[in-house]
């Protein structure tokens, strides 16, 4: 089995900090919570922002100045989500890219989404993918429903993503595809023969799906984004500690932890 590639997703678009005081908000707060999940065994921050208001934006001015702050502080592979938050426009949320980071998210379907539907119809997933190859970004397709990774193979065919691809199944959004262990293998088993996957569980499944995936070869996210409590009732300290538990976890169960030069080889990043 490769390295196990933990991804931190800091901060994502929906989480308050009435929800979780010790959510990072402002650039300096991201950066620092990226210096740790680093520390703690992170390769991969997956990106949002927000605006001094605490709201969700893709504001490349405000994306720049986290990517600079981060990488004055840790190697980690930088992330951008093109999701954003639903109900934003194409090219809001693809100003990220043209920053040129290592790696974008790349959504493949359109899905219920709590209250909201996040709307990805094929031809904004063609203009995504067509953008990320523009700028020369390697795109991790975020999967919250099986057609999804349909979509994705679509892409493939038509020459839109090149393989390897790999895959983030997200289980447990309210209204999508729900959390458990059928559920990932099911997924698993639709996905294109030589792609890697990580895999993020929502809120309680957090923990489960990520020890499922450190056991069957895939990959970890975890992180404030998908997920606030370390256990039941119990707000997490901080990102990194969600991170290390899982480095830990890894560690027991045999998984040596990559470094993020090391996640480079296995995603097969090329630094610019
Ligand atoms: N906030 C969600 C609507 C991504 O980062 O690309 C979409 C999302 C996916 O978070
Ligand atoms: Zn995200």
């Amino acid at each position: 089995m490769d390295k196990l590639i933990i991804t931190a997703a800091l901060v994502g678009a929906e989480v308050t900090k009435a929800q979780q005081p010790n959510l990072p908000i402002a650039p300096e707060e991201i950066a620092l919570a990226a210096e740790e999940a680093c520390q703690a065994g992170a390769s991969i921050i997956h990106l949002h922002v927000r605006d001094a208001q605490g709201r969700a934006t893709q504001d490349k001015a405000i994306f720049r100045q986290v990517i600079k702050g981060i990488k004055e502080r840790c190697d980690a592979i930088i992330q951008v989500s093109t999701g954003g938050a639903a109900g934003m426009s194409r090219e809001e949320r693809l100003q990220p890219v043209t920053l040129k980071p290592e790696m974008a998210t790349l959504s493949t379907g359109s899905v219920n989404f709590g209250d909201e539907v996040f709307l990805n119809p094929w031809g904004e997933i063609c203009s995504f993918a067509k953008t990320m190859q523009k700028y020369g970004v390697k795109p991790e397709i975020e999967v919250f429903e099986a057609g999804m990774i349909e979509n994705a193979k679509r892409l493939l065919k038509e020459g839109f993503v090149a393989a390897p691809l790999h895959f983030d199944l997200v289980l447990g959004v309210p209204g999508a595809m729900p959390a458990g262990p059928k559920a990932l293998l099911y997924l698993v088993d639709c996905l294109p023969q030589g792609s890697t996957f990580t895999v993020a569980g929502i809120g309680r499944q957090q923990l489960p799906m990520a020890v499922m995936a450190i056991i069957m070869g895939g990959h970890v996210r975890v992180g404030f984004e998908d997920n606030i409590f370390y256990s039941r009732g119990v707000l997490a300290r901080s990102n990194a500690q969600l991170v290390s538990r899982v480095a830990n976890l890894a560690r027991e169960l045999g998984r040596e932890v990559a470094s993020p030069e090391e996640a480079r080889k296995v995603l097969g990043l090329k630094r610019d």
